[in-house]
């Protein structure tokens, strides 16, 4: 039994709770994909709409290469601790196309957050997706959104979402501004 005590486990954790949305047991493909159209929703997308289509294959991409693996005991489900062991395990395996996966779900998923489409998050458009999809406090989002602005300039860049995915990702450092990236933490 894996204990979920380390700074990497809690975040890892999170993730997979948003990806196991309110099915008990583990989490399966298509309820992976259907987070994409979950969030397009929320900013008033259809499912077809070009930013949901990218989160998809995202997320379709990151299903095949990482999570369908995890399912050690051949249950068809992968439950919470295959997911966290799983997740340490392909980034042991090869780092660099871990978070280049990673990266390239993080990314459609900021671009269907950045409702005006000028390239950047600014704190508003992060706290209507976390206020609309996690149900978090605007006092808790404007201390991640400023934890994640790194230059203090008041917009989030795709630099800096960028080391934020890393830093989520694979850090175990308690302080990683990073660590705020879905959210309060
Ligand atoms: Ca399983
Ligand atoms: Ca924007
Ligand atoms: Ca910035």
């Amino acid at each position: 039994m894996t204990t979920v005590d380390g700074v990497l486990d809690r975040k890892l954790d999170r993730v997979y709770a948003m990806l196991a949305a309110d099915r008990e047991g583990g989490i399966v493909e298509s309820e992976v994909l259907s987070l994409a159209d979950n969030l397009g929703a929320a900013f008033g997308l259809p499912t077809d709409a070009p930013k949901v289509s990218r989160l998809r294959s995202a997320l379709a991409e990151l299903w095949q290469a990482d999570v369908r693996h995890m399912d050690t005991d051949g249950n068809g489900l992968v439950d919470r601790e295959e997911f966290i062991v799983g997740m340490r395990r392909s980034a042991a395996h090869d780092q660099e196309s871990y978070l280049r996966r990673l990266g390239a779900m993080v990314d459609a998923w900021m671009s269907i957050c950045d409702a005006d489409d000028n390239g950047v998050i600014d704190q508003q458009e992060f706290t209507t997706m976390y206020a609309r999809t996690l149900g978090a406090s605007p006092a808790d989002l404007a201390v991640a959104f400023a934890k994640l602005d790194l230059d203090g300039n008041g917009t989030l860049d795709s630099q800096e979402i960028r080391k934020a995915t890393e830093e989520y990702y694979t850090s175990e450092d308690p302080e990683a501004p990073g660590n705020w990236l879905f959210g309060p933490f």
